[in-house]
């Protein structure tokens, strides 16, 4: 299994144009292939706004990201899309059909691959019971399609394109605990070797990560596991008891 995807954020400062405060405020952290990073924090702590600077959605005012020891702003668009994979909060389609929303980040991928992809992100059955499966027609707005299938759309489409890194944003709060689970198990080895970061709510998604971080206000107040946390961080305990 290659092993590659090593993201490493140094002292990362970021504001949205116009803002007058920073909503990241010295952030820095390794998140290390083979491995999952998980991250949790309350509403608003910054969590979207990391993973889309890993993601190079926006660049810091000040700080450095970087993949593999290369700064993600001398990555291309075209690049970026092979070595990172992001599951947005919001999941998007693209109008077109299914199959053109799997293919997007690896066009070549054959059919046989988008239905391993589908059946790791828990979505094969609602695509085989379309009358025109992957050749079904989605739009950006389409109501064939609901919010939780559109999430399984996201995250297979992320399979497909086979990155280094994965982030997962907040991907797994809307599924039922059993079905969160399974396609957890199945992602552990799809994406094994690669680097994973998951941002969560619940804490059963994160108790098993490697390395959980802790963000409040734009800053990193807590990283370790789940039980190292339990024992030193107020944040973390009182996100656990909630
Ligand atoms: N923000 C902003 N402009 C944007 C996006 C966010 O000004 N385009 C602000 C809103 C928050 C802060 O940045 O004050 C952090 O927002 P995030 O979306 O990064 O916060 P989280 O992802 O942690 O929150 P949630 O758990 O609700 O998803
Ligand atoms: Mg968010």
């Amino acid at each position: 299994v290659p092993t590659a995807g090593r993201v490493e954020l140094r002292d990362v400062t970021f504001g949205y144009p116009g803002a007058e405060r920073p909503v990241l405020d010295g952030v820095s952290f390794v998140a290390e292939p083979g491995q999952t990073t998980a991250i949790i924090g309350s509403t608003g702590a910054g969590k979207t706004t990391l993973l889309s600077l890993v993601s190079r959605q926006y660049d810091p005012q000040q700080g450095s990201v970087a993949i593999d020891g290369v700064s993600v702003s001398d990555l291309g668009r075209h690049e970026m899309a092979s070595v990172v994979g992001l599951i947005p909060q919001k999941p998007y389609l693209f109008s077109g059909t299914i199959g053109s929303n799997l293919r997007f980040g690896r066009p070549e991928a054959t059919d046989a691959e988008l239905w391993e992809a589908l059946r790791v992100a828990q979505g094969a059955d609602f695509v085989r019971e379309k009358t025109h499966g992957l050749d079904e027609r989605v739009s950006q707005g389409g109501t064939n399609v609901s919010g939780g299938q559109r999430q399984r759309l996201c995250i297979a489409r992320a399979l497909v394109a086979r990155p280094r890194v994965y982030l997962f944003d907040d991907s797994f709060s809307a599924l039922d605990v059993a079905t969160d689970a399974r396609l957890r198990e199945g992602l552990g080895e799809a994406t094994a070797g690669a680097t994973v970061i998951i941002v969560a709510q619940r804490v059963s998604t994160i108790r098993s990560a490697d390395q959980i971080l802790v963000m409040d206000g734009g800053a990193v107040v807590g990283r370790g596991t789940h039980d190292e946390l339990l024992e030193s961080n107020e944040t973390y305990r009182e996100i656990v008891e909630s």
